[in-house]
């Protein structure tokens, strides 16, 4: 198991998550979201498209597609970003600001504490993933990740445990059950709190598990958001199976990235593929991530969704 230190604290890791660091922090709350929306069609296309072919069934009328969207009338996702490209055009409230030509990441953060992520620590998160190296369709680059600040005061009955135990209650995988109002729209799932254990031991300031996350916050702005870069980085599939990942083996120069321990609360960002360890991490997130599953694929089921 290895071990890092930060500081005067050490800073422990098991797989698929960990990292640690007392002190607490308790920001005010702020909601951040960037990116644009998609142009809005005239009511005559509008109409014309209810009874038009669909040919990839993504709930956009193909010359709706070709004409207004610039989508891809043959392929359900054009920016390949899991969320379908008539949910991105007409489900504004289940994903405000999408844009189905560029990657967008949809998160929403609970808390058990009085406040949620403070708007720098959002801002920083951002715009890091707006510099991210990847390319979209229109010709831009970045990711646009939406953090959907929801609950504060959540009540967590003792320590949050970042692993599923039955019948306690207190886990993330139940709060994500009784408190996500996002999860079938395809949202991950962060849980701010002041005491994170994993595997029992509340050492630990924060876990990632596949599309869920639970973290402590610090005083420090940089501190805070490279924390959650980290911990979303392992709900996205950056595992501790990989290599570097959640080690101290390579320096920051050998391994470019906030999943590497001697990158966490340095840096925010992940790795390019042009450093020796040579994973293009963020090719990854925009390409391979886990993410949760959408349930209003079809652009059918959601009555948040604006039917042409
Ligand atoms: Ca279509
Ligand atoms: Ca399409
Ligand atoms: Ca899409
Ligand atoms: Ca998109």
């Amino acid at each position: 198991m290895p071990i890092a230190r930060f500081g005067a604290v050490a800073l422990v890791t098991l797989l698929l998550a960990g990292v640690v660091l007392p002190v607490a922090g308790v920001p005010p709350q702020v909601n951040t979201a960037s990116g644009g929306g998609a142009d809005t069609p005239n009511t005559q296309q509008v109409q014309a498209d209810s009874n038009a072919t669909d040919t990839d069934g993504d709930g956009l009328s193909d010359s709706l597609e070709r004409s207004v969207y610039d989508t891809d009338p043959t392929d359900t996702d054009t920016d390949g970003d899991g969320y379908p490209d008539g949910m991105e055009v007409r489900c504004e409230q289940a994903l405000p600001d999408a844009d189905p030509l560029r990657t967008d990441i949809y998160v929403e953060v609970d808390s058990t504490e009085a406040t949620t992520l403070s708007d720098p620590v959002q801002t920083s998160i951002a715009e890091t993933f707006e510099k991210a190296p990847v390319s979209n369709p229109d010709g831009s680059t970045g990711i646009d990740i939406h953090l959907v600040t929801d609950e504060t005061n959540l009540s967590a009955n003792g320590t949050v445990y970042s692993k599923s135990r039955a019948g306690a209650g207190n886990d993330i995988y139940d709060f994500r059950a009784n408190h996500s109002e996002h999860r079938s729209d395809g949202y991950y799932y962060v849980l701010l709190t002041d005491d994170v254990a994993y595997n029992g031991d509340d050492y630990f300031v924060g876990a990632g598990r596949p599309e869920i996350a639970a973290m402590e916050r610090f005083d420090s702005t940089k501190i805070t958001a490279s924390l959650f870069m980290h911990e979303f980085g392992h709900a996205m599939g950056l595992d501790a199976h990989q290599d570097g990942i959640d080690e101290e083996r390579y320096s920051r120069t050998e391994y470019d990235s906030v999943m590497n321990y001697n990158g966490l609360y340095r840096q925010l960002t992940y790795s390019n593929g042009t450093d020796s360890v040579g994973r293009n991490e963020w090719q990854f997130v925009a390409e391979n991530r886990t993410q949760p599953d959408v349930e209003c694929a079809d652009n059918a089921c959601s009555s948040r969704c604006t039917q042409g």
